[in-house]
């Protein structure tokens, strides 16, 4: 266990209904006692015994209730606030240690000064996720439930909340272990058949050991990596650019899609100069759209700029949106457009069709391959359900992501996954090969050392800090 007590400000800053401080580790009774006031003498402790050198007051603070009273500066006798504060006893709290969370008022001087306060009395200011680190640390949750708490916080729809609910209770962990067992197992009668070679055959029967890989290690290990690529959007949201010549209508249709005045829009070409961000939610899916600035040929410095930022953001894209008018058939910058985005997944937006005949259809370079092309009119919200539900089906497919089983890895998982399953194909073609015992054993140990990795049992402190420098102050 660390030994510093740490405290932080567990709410978001500024007003608010109640602010808490939270504190844990082998100081926060002793800081409560001296700070709080209980406003019944009974309230925060049972008669302390009188024994000399028998336990303090801290000890005597009644655990897992809540207290009420006020926060007193012991050195000015000062009340800084009526609060509710709540006290969790070691080992039964988020961190395994004793646990105290001050319940004041919101507000930011309230909060701040009975922080300030807690850190005067020997706490220090906790490190973001020091908290959930210190749960993981103390063996109350493994990091795939650790890393689950930073998708809840961040969970932007009932759907991704689901998923990292269902992680936080263990669904990918469970997996995992399944996996790494039947490793152990694998690992253990390799070695023991390096022991014993007379055995070898009854121990490692080529076919058995085959089949027992593909159906208990290699089968799961892709299962778990396709469930990374179905349903990662959920948690991570699926990253739309709209690109276009200037003037088309791209940030009429950022503004439509998010229903909001987010971008400048005027008739004048060039208005975007930067790439505006905006998220939205699609049928639970949610969705982060880039607006971005007319692409087109120019000597104009910053919209030179502009384009570049375009590029470089779209790129990182897992849909662009192509939008073009229907009042004007395709110029050489559209070309261009279509040129430089070729490579990525996209759909063609023919924009502006309130100009246009309705009968008559546009003329699309027969050249030009896209998943889909929609026509809507952005000015009038026209066709947007149908582009809505176009980006879906071109990112996700028509298979539902199956968020039943809660399972879906996060990037780090997933390459962990990946190092695995390459361990355990190499286990197979040494099993089918009669290639040395040893070479086998090699194979299994990197196999069941990743899967520790996405587990948190041998994973390295710079990975850790990676890890929870992602949380906030006060998880
Ligand atoms: N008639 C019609 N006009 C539209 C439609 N969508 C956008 N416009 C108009 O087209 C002009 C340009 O719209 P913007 O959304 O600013 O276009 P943009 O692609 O973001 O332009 P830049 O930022 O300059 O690259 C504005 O006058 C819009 O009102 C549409 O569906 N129909
Ligand atoms: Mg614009």
């Amino acid at each position: 266990m660390e030994n510093s007590t740490i405290a932080a400000t567990a709410t978001p800053g500024g007003r608010g209904g109640i602010g808490i401080i939270k504190i844990s580790g082998s100081k926060a009774l002793s800081i409560a006692s001296a700070i709080f006031t209980p406003a019944e003498s009974t309230s925060l402790s049972v008669p302390a015994p009188p024994v000399a050198g028998g336990p303090g007051p801290a000890d005597a603070i009644k655990s897992h209730r809540l207290h009420y009273g006020h926060i007193v500066d012991p050195e000015s006798r000062r009340v800084l606030d009526e609060v509710l504060l709540s006290v969790m006893k070691a080992p039964r709290s988020y961190t395994c240690e004793d646990v105290v969370e001050i319940n004041t008022h919101g507000g930011h001087a309230s909060v701040r000064a009975i922080l300030d306060l807690v850190l005067r009395q020997g706490a220090r200011l906790a490190e973001p996720g020091e908290f959930t680190r210190r749960a993981f640390i103390n063996g109350r949750i493994d990091l795939t439930q650790a890393e689950a708490v930073i998708d809840v916080i961040n969970a932007r729809t009932e759907k991704s909340l689901h998923l990292a609910a269902a992680q936080i209770r263990g669904t990918l962990r469970r997996s995992v272990e399944e996996i790494r067992d039947s490793l152990i197992s694998l690992l253990t009668r390799t070695e023991a058949s390096i022991d014993f070679p007379d055995d070898v055959e009854e121990l490692l029967e080529p076919e058995a050991v085959t089949a027992e890989i593909d159906a208990d290690v290699i089968g799961p290990l892709q299962d778990l990596i396709q469930k990374y690529t179905d349903g990662h959007v959920l948690r991570d949201g699926l990253k739309v650019g709209v690109v276009g010549r200037p003037n088309v209508g791209k940030s009429s249709l950022l503004n439509c899609m998010v229903q909001k005045e987010r971008a400048i829009v005027t008739e004048l070409p060039g208005t975007t100069r930067d790439t505006i961000e905006e998220a939205t939610t699609v049928d639970g899916v949610p969705i982060i759209l880039f607006d971005t600035a007319g692409m087109h040929e120019t000597v104009d410095p910053i919209e030179q700029i502009g384009i570049s930022k375009t590029v470089e953001n779209v790129n990182g894209a897992d849909l662009v949106l192509f939008v073009i008018e229907a009042d004007h058939p395709p110029t050489v910058d559209d070309h261009q457009i279509y040129e430089q985005f070729k490579h990525k997944p996209m759909l063609l937006v023919v924009n502006k069709i309130d100009l246009v005949d309705p009968e008559v259809a546009e003329a699309v370079p027969t050249e030009w391959r896209f998943a889909k092309s929609v026509r809507i009119s952005a000015l009038y919200g026209r066709g947007i359900n149908s582009l809505k539900k176009e980006i879906l089906a071109t990112v996700i497919g028509d298979n539902p992501i199956d968020i039943e089983s809660g399972i879906v890895p996060n990037l780090r998982q997933k390459s962990i996954l990946e190092n695995s399953l390459a361990a355990a194909h190499a286990i197979r073609s040494e099993v089918n090969s009669d290639i040395a015992m040893e070479l086998i054993a090699i194979h299994a140990q990197e196999a069941i050392d990743s899967l520790g990795q996405i587990l948190g049992t041998n994973v390295k402190v710079d990975v850790l800090d990676q890890i929870f420098s992602q949380f906030c102050i006060g998880k």
